[in-house]
This record gives structure tokens, sequence and C-alpha cells, in this order.
């Protein structure tokens, strides 16, 4: 029998227990703050334009001074993976990642995509000429490369909090770059972006062809202003620094071009392979109950949480109650797709006792999240280096996050 039948009749067979619990103890478990605002929307306000209910206050945040003063003056906020249902991520509460400039507020009108370079008919493209071809739509996830769970976030928006998975619509480079006919010799495209400081970023061609997309839509919209409005690329799997927002032209070359703000994010100067880093790796976390939550009373949780790799679709997601001492199989509640967010549930009584819960996931190409300790045994580190920020960057940090339970209920970050 599947997980998924033992755990529904798990749930029936002992749903006494669940009937039974006391009615004092029942309480928000997640880490929504109460405190509603402070009216109801006045219904001309709600017709127009949907809101959520103003009992729902989840909201992206940054209490991430370090991460704010390696940056400069930009715009951070994470997702708060802590309320997610599902697998898609409101465009409202989508991370954002811009790198010293606000995000640029562009009139789609007058708004260009200019491709050149080792082609041989240049292209210049409206908005409005770009939707007259033909699109796709994807459901991919984006991960920022500094998502790194060795930060010690509090909670799993601050140690998490830089991924995020929409449905993007567009139209794919691959098209627009056989319309404009690419050179024997070009091996690399660099994407630039329309914000002040004129972000690049070199991609190689193989990719490119492969799956990027020049996205206009994300969940059923225009791309929010944050996120790129109103062109974006989406790199699936490759780090999310690819993904280039607020796009504006793309220029067809022979080699990487390794321009300032490509060498001078998530690189490291003694490391010249950081400077061409790519895929990431499988990685998962338990999004309740996580750092910051409380478990009001002992008994029957669903636990739940996301995967996700680089390398494609999940096929695996094991969770541990017992801080790694025993592993069971979670279920995947589907669709699992490539390249995209996957859920994860996992039924659980909890005995009132201190524990520590963590999970770990397998994709399609058999890559297995590693432990802290394996991540920086690969890196030649220890986990107290990662964990001081002295082996800062190295890699694609995808280890697995503990969540430790007191006997009070309160849950915290066991990284170690
Ligand atoms: N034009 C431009 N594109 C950009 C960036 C930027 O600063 N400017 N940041 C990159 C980085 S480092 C990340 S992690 C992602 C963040 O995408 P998001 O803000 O939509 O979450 O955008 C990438 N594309
Ligand atoms: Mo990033």
């Amino acid at each position: 029998m599947d997980t998924k039948k033992q755990n529904r009749r798990r749930f029936l067979k002992e749903g006494a227990a669940l009937a039974g619990m006391a009615v004092g103890a029942i309480g928000s478990a997640s880490a929504q703050t109460p405190g509603a605002e402070a009216s109801p929307v006045p219904y001309r306000d709600r017709r127009a334009y949907g809101r959520r209910s103003r009992f729902v206050n989840s909201v992206r945040t940054n209490d991430d001074d370090a991460t704010h003063a390696a940056f400069g003056r930009s715009f951070n906020v994470y997702t708060p993976l802590q309320d997610s249902i599902g697998i898609i991520t409101p465009s409202s509460l989508h991370w954002v990642s811009a790198h010293g400039y606000e995000p640029p507020d562009i009139d789609p009108q007058e708004h260009r995509l200019m491709i050149h370079g080792m082609v041989d008919r240049p292209l210049i493209f409206t908005l409005e000429e770009l939707k007259r071809l033909p699109f796709v739509s994807r459901i991919y996830y984006l991960e920022c490369q500094a998502n790194r769970p060795e930060y010690k976030g509090e909670t799993v928006q601050q140690s998490h909090g830089k991924t995020a998975c929409s449905e993007w619509t567009g139209v794919p480079l691959s098209l627009l770059l056989q319309e404009a006919g690419v050179q024997s010799g070009a091996g690399w495209i660099v994407s630039e972006g329309d914000e002040a400081g004129k972000m690049t970023k070199s991609i190689p061609m193989a990719k490119v062809m492969e799956d990027v997309l020049v996205a206009y839509g994300q969940n059923g919209e225009p791309v929010r202003p944050e996120n790129g409005y109103p062109l974006r690329l989406v790199v699936p799997g490759f780090e999310a620094i690819y993904s280039m927002k607020w796009l504006r032209r793309i220029k067809v070359v022979d080699r990487p071009y390794l321009g300032y703000k490509e060498i001078s994010r998530y690189t490291r100067d003694d490391s010249r392979s950081s400077w061409f880093q790519f895929e990431m790796g499988p990685k998962s976390v338990i999004t309740f109950p996580s750092g910051g939550q409380r478990l009001p009373s002992r008994g029957y949780y669903q636990i739940t949480g996301l995967a996700w790799s680089g390398g494609g679709a999940i096929r695996r997601v094991e969770v541990s109650t017992d801080g790694g001492r025993t592993w069971k199989d979670a279920e995947l509640q589907g669709p699992a797709l490539r390249l995209a967010h996957t859920r994860f549930n996992m039924a659980w009584k909890w005995n009132g006792e201190q524990t520590v819960l963590l999970s770990r996931c397998t994709d399609e190409l058999g890559q297995v999240q590693p432990s802290l300790a394996e991540f920086a045994r690969f890196w030649g580190a220890t986990s107290e280096q990662f964990l001081s920020r002295s082996a800062r960057g190295a890699g694609h940090s995808n280890s697995i996050q503990p969540w430790g339970v007191n006997r009070d209920g309160s849950v915290y970050n066991a990284i170690s």
C-alpha cells in the first residue's frame, strides 16, 4: 500500500484522537500573526481588483541586516514560506532580489527588446509584437543562490525565503534567436536589464536553446514590477541571477562577458569555478512546523514542506521526526513537475517530547540532498566554518534543514 493510503487509513482509524482534541488547545498553528487590518475594505474597492481577507496578513519581509549590508541600497524581501499552500507562490509574495537599484517603473508602450551581436538579422521587438508570437506557459521555481540554510534564519522565511514558484508565460528565447539567425561561433548570450545600473548576465547558448523563456506573464497576470515587468528571462533550474528582470537587450556573443555585476555577485575571488555555476542542487524544507511556529498541543499534525531541484523532477522526499535516526517516505502531493516546487506531506503524531524534524529529497537524476556536514566536507570545510560564514558562499548550499521542537511546542532552527 502506498504511503498516501497508509496515512489516510491511520488518520481514519485514530480519528478519535483528533475529535478528542481539547477545545482549549485549538489555536492557530500557523505563523500568521493575528491582528487584522483595522476595517473591512469598502465594497467598491473589493470589486475592481480582488483582495485577500483582512484576517490574512502574511507578508514579505527581510530582517537579515547582513544581506542588506552586502547588497547595499537593495530591494530584497523574502517569501513567507511558513504560510505557503500548494506549489504556486502568489505573485504578491514572490521574493525579490534587486542589486543596488529600485525596480524601474517601465511604460510597456515605450519598452523594447533588442537582439543583436552575432546574428544575421538584428531585431527590435515591442511588447505587442512579442505577444503575437507563439507562447507557452510553464510552472518553474526560481531560487537565489544566496538562499543558504547555514545562514541560520530563525524562520523558514529567513532561511529559505529566496525561492518561489510561478506559472510563467512567454515566448521561448530559442524562437526569437531562430528569427534573428544565430551565426556560427556564437556560444553565449549576454542579457541586460533596464534598471538604472543595467545589470548583465552571460548565459550559455545550449541552455538558451533548451528551455529559456522571455516571460511577460506570471500566474495569470503580467509579471509584477519587482519581478521584472514588462519582460524577464526565466532560466529554469539555474541560479536565479540568470533570470534577467526588466529585459531590454540580448547580445549574441562568442564567450561569456563577465560584466561587473556578473562577477561581483555570488562569486568568490579565490575560486574561478564559482564564476560559472549554473544548476542548483536538490533541496527540501519543512514549511510546517518550522522555526518560530508553535504546536498548540501534542497529537496529530500534517508535516508539510517543499522540495525542488535544478536537476529536474523530485522523485522522493524522506522525513525524519527523530533527528535523523529513522526516515520515512513522505507523500508527494502531485503534480511533481520538473524544475518546480513539489509539495510533500506526512502525518505525524507528536508525543509532546523534544525532537528534531528533518526532510531530505532525491531528484530524477538520483541526486540526494546532503546534510550540512556532508556538504561542508565536499567543499573541504567543516560545518562550523559554514555556520560562521568563514566558508562563505562556496557551492550551492542545499543542505538538510533541521527544525527542533521543544516540549512547550515552540519550534526553532536546530542547524549545527
Ligand atoms: N535586471 C535585473 N535582473 C535580475 C536581478 C537584478 O538585480 N537586476 N537580480 C537577479 C537575482 S540575483 C535574482 S536572485 C533574481 C530574483 O528574482 P525575483 O526578484 O523576481 O525574485 O533576479 C535576477 N535578475
Ligand atoms: Mo540572487
